[in-house]
């Protein structure tokens, strides 16, 4: 009795080994600290792309690898390391823009991903809005359904607003993969002014419930086959 327990023990101690192991982000690149800084529309591991831009006769902002922001003081400050993927853009806003990946997954699993962003806009009419969303499969469309992360949402005609925080969420995989998107966009108006948005230290990992759940379902299933065998 007394080497069945411990046997079970090991087997616990074993599968969250192998389960912490296989913890590592499941996102590349989620730091923003990979090298190539300065290339513009190109962080490594993320697809920056303009999911939306109708007009006004400029180019859409481009996310890209940056240190910090003039305008909005206190919010352009990496949660890890030196960088972010951020951008800051001053005009008429109508834009919708971001960045995204693909990752590897288990179907029926859950998965913690967490991070932070920022960002702001200054007084004016604009509603302006952050988004972390993933999606199942592998998509480049931003308006796949999806589990929305995190969110932040700026009404229109509030003024100067600025914002920085962490978030932490959870999704379950409907496929063997999964694609995050990192969104930031405002709505048209006339209003000339600056605005930014910034996503850093994004992680991907499965929840630490579901491996706790996967390691004692095999320790319990070990257990029960050397009682039968005793
Ligand atoms: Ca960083």
């Amino acid at each position: 009795m007394k080497r069945t327990a411990l046997w079970v023990t090991l087997s616990v101690a074993a599968a969250l080994l192998v389960a912490t192991s296989a913890s590592a982000n499941l996102l590349v690149n989620g730091d923003f600290e990979d090298d190539n800084f300065g290339i513009p529309n190109w962080v490594p591991g993320w697809t920056i792309a303009t999911f939306w831009h109708p007009g006004w006769g400029t180019g859409a902002p481009m996310l890209d690898r940056k240190t910090g922001y003039s305008t909005f003081t206190g919010t352009g400050i990496p949660f890890s390391g030196n960088y972010f993927l951020a951008t800051d853009t001053m005009g008429h806003g109508n834009f919708h823009v971001g960045a995204y990946q693909s990752f590897n997954v288990t179907p029926g699993a859950t998965y913690l991903v967490t991070g932070g962003f920022m960002g702001g806009v200054q007084a004016s009419n604009d509603t302006a809005w952050w988004e972390v969303k993933v999606a199942d499969g592998t998509t480049t469309d931003p308006d796949a359904p999806g589990t929305i992360i995190a969110q932040k949402v700026r009404p229109a005609g509030e003024g100067f607003f600025q914002f920085r925080e962490e978030f932490s969420g959870t999704f379950t995989a409907g496929a063997n993969t999964a694609t995050i998107f990192l969104k930031w966009g405002r709505a048209q108006s006339a209003d000339y002014v600056i605005s930014a948005a910034g996503f850093d230290n994004l992680v991907v990992v499965p929840e630490p419930a579901s491996i706790l759940a996967l390691a004692s379902g095999l320790a319990g299933m070990a257990g029960l086959a050397l009682r039968r065998r005793a």
